[in-house]
């Protein structure tokens, strides 16, 4: 039987989030331990992550302790998706299922968050920067798209719903909510938000918003 599995963050933001979703989607038990934001840049939490961050897993079925959210799925489908429900053992999909992923950490999350940093809580209104981060947000938003125009697919990989499709929606639902509201983005974006709503309306995923989501 499998044991629950630590992961330090309630949710509420993008990252921690991430991780819930593939956690119950997978269908695993899970604990969620809280840790203050002035408790994360210290011990014992710096060895926990020594990022000092959330999100982080300790999994006590495998005695693995791990940090950054891209790793932490990575690691609980290899490890526990063994029929590859989400993922793909074949080439070149499992290739291009890493790519994304790196996109989605590299790409979307932190210029989605830097927007978020500099509309809400940077000291200073810099409306030069808040425009730089959300023209960014628009831009990966157009990458989607074209790239479902061009494939004729409904998912980012191959013809099913995959750990990286998953990893995009937290950040995704924060767009019309509260990054950049002024803006049609499923009006001019249709294909993405067919994907993105195809997405939402998953049982685990809408359970993990409906309990762990921002409360806003
Ligand atoms: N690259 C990291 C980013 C983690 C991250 O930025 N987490 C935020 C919450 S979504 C956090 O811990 N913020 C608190 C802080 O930076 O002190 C990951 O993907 O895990």
């Amino acid at each position: 039987m499998t044991k629950p599995i630590t992961i330090y963050g309630k949710g509420g933001t993008p990252n921690p989030l991430k991780v819930l979703i593939m956690l119950e989607e997978l269908g695993l038990p899970f604990e969620t331990k809280e840790v203050q934001n002035e408790d994360l840049k210290k011990e014992p939490y710096e060895s926990v992550n020594p990022n000092g961050r959330l999100p982080a897993i300790f999994d006590p079925n495998t005695d693995v302790t791990l940090f950054e959210s891209g790793a932490i799925i990575e690691y609980l489908v290899e490890t526990y998706d063994k029929e590859g429900k989400f993922t793909y053992t074949t080439s070149p999909e499992k290739y291009l299922l890493k790519s994304w992923l790196a996109f989605q950490i590299s790409g979307q999350g932190p210029y989605f968050g830097q927007a978020a940093w500099f509309m809400f809580f940077h000291p200073e209104k810099l409306p030069s920067v808040i425009e730089r981060y959300q023209n960014e947000i628009k831009r990966v938003i157009g990458v989607f798209e074209r790239h479902f125009k061009r494939k004729g697919t409904e998912y980012l990989v191959g013809d099913k719903v995959t750990y990286v499709d998953l990893a995009f929606i937290p950040w995704n639902s924060g767009i019309s909510g509260f990054l950049v509201k002024d803006w049609d983005w499923r009006s001019e974006h249709p294909l993405t938000a067919a994907w993105h709503e195809k997405l939402m309306s998953r049982p685990a995923v809408k359970k993990i918003l409906e309990e762990h989501g921002p409360k806003v």
